[in-house]
């Protein structure tokens, strides 16, 4: 199957050229002027954007979580992402009590089989870290291509400062990244303990329960830790300016501090707590929503190169049926998460490059070449030649308004109904194949269920 890309164009995080591109089965085969191959498929990319495919590096497809399950499964979210120009992602994957990092993934990858649609890796979240667990680390880069784990410092599953330690040193070793959810989990437990005496029990106190201060105090220790270990840490939907200032602090200072922030803490605020009734139990999810002053530090961090990557922290679960099951009359109990996949690229273009806030080579380098590099996808991230054929050619032009009745993820409602946006993908390519287009008013998938791989990624120091 061979396709040829003309008159578009391509856009890297380094710059921009107009040129053709030929892609010949799943790679990128040439790029040039004027090219003239025979080809199976050619497109007219005038007027569009040649980009490399987005990478959603934070996803909870099917995550067992407070009582019930994240909804999206393997079809169901990479049919999403696929619509939405993402075109790879790297998923996490909980170990159980008890268990290997090894059982941890090849169940995921179970889970996958037959039913992903554009390819995928996997991040072992550490949960039941024992001697053993730790020193399965090094297998778990070498063989199984999986050289990024994650840990949580709140819920039943956190980690403590000593494990921490041992994982941040163990990682290093073998050219690994240690992920952090930093939130100082006895500055949540104080507020949730006076919110609960106080009767203060709407979803709004889900997000005063969890101030700026919680996120900052968290993401300082692992800076410390990371120091005094000489290692290097990435901090998962850094929320707020305060945490900002200290990822800021850390890498003036050359420490390997790297952070992720989320559309949603760029576009949406605490405001939406307030909305009627329980609505705002729709943006429970963790860390909270902020206020709006937290908002341009944000772009600001991208922009300035503070923040490495966007990725969504993917984690649906429906208004009606899940939200309300346990957490009516206590935010505590309702799941916490919400749904992103599919309006990643879109809302970043939009409310990013189309105002303004990030160049478009910058969204490139967070939705693409960032994570490519932070996380070892070495055949991804980058239009170039060799590389795979995960491509998007984007409209920056045309006009959509987010509704969750044009979307595809399984979930009843979008945390961004209503938000215009402008640009959208034309046509979506996963290793040479087109997984979804543009059509009237929205994206259809025509991509193959199943074809998608797992990524064996390469270690830190590799790249
Ligand atoms: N936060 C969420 O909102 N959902 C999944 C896990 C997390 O840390
Ligand atoms: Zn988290
Ligand atoms: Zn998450």
């Amino acid at each position: 199957m061979s396709l040829l890309i003309k008159n578009g164009q391509i856009v890297n995080a380094g710059g921009r050229q107009f040129a053709d591109v030929y892609i010949e089965g799943d790679k990128i085969k040439t790029i040039g002027s004027n090219l003239d191959y025979p080809a199976d498929e050619i497109v007219d990319a005038n007027g569009k954007y040649v980009i490399p495919g987005a990478i959603d590096s934070h996803t909870h497809i099917s995550m067992p979580f407070m009582g019930t399950s994240a909804q999206d499964d393997y079809y169901t979210g990479t049919v999403a992402a696929a619509c939405g120009g993402v075109t790879s992602l790297v998923d996490f994957d909980m170990q159980q009590k008890g268990e290997s990092l090894f059982e941890a993934i090849e169940r995921k990858k179970s889970w996958a089989e037959g039913k992903v649609v554009v390819d995928y890796s996997l991040h072992p979240a550490v949960t039941d870290p024992s001697p053993e667990v730790i020193e399965e680390v090094k297998q778990a880069i070498l063989e199984y291509g999986t050289p990024s784990f994650k840990v949580f410092m709140v819920y039943d599953f956190r980690v403590d400062d000593a494990v921490m330690i041992k994982l941040l040193k163990k990682t290093k070793q073998f050219g690994g990244l240690v992920q952090v959810h930093a939130e100082n989990f006895y500055f949540l437990q104080h507020m949730n303990e006076l919110f609960a005496r106080e009767g203060k029990l709407t979803p709004y106190y889900h997000a005063k329960s969890r101030p700026n201060i919680a996120e900052a105090e968290a993401i300082s220790r692992i800076i410390k830790m990371v120091e005094f270990t000489d290692s290097r840490a990435y901090i998962v939907h850094l929320s707020s300016m305060e945490g900002l200032e200290e990822v800021k602090k850390a890498r003036y200072r050359g420490i390997n501090v790297f952070a992720e922030t989320c559309p949603q803490y760029l576009i949406l605020d605490e405001e939406r707590y307030k909305a009627p009734g329980f609505e705002g139990a729709k943006y429970v999810m963790s860390p909270p929503l902020r206020t709006k002053e937290s908002q341009d530090p944000l772009w600001n961090g991208l922009r300035d190169g503070y923040l490495q990557t966007v990725a969504t922290d993917h984690c649906p679960f429906d208004f009606n049926g899940k939200k309300d099951m346990f957490g009516t009359d206590d935010y505590k109990n309702i799941p916490n998460g919400a749904p992103g996949i599919e309006t990643l690229l879109m809302l970043i273009h939009s409310e990013g490059v189309a105002k303004n806030r990030i160049s478009l080579e910058k969204m490139v380098e967070v939705l693409s070449a960032g994570p490519a590099k932070i996380f070892g996808l070495k055949d991804k991230g980058e239009i170039s030649v060799g590389k795979d054929a995960d491509m998007v050619i984007f409209d920056p032009d045309q006009k959509f308004t987010i509704t969750q009745r044009l979307l595809h993820m399984n979930i009843d409602y979008s945390p961004f109904e209503g938000v215009d946006i402008t640009g959208m993908p034309s046509l979506v390519y996963s290793r040479g194949k087109k997984v979804a287009e543009w059509n009237e008013n929205h994206m259809d998938f025509v991509g193959e269920k199943g074809r998608g791989r797992f990524i064996k990624r390469v270690p830190f120091e590799s790249i």
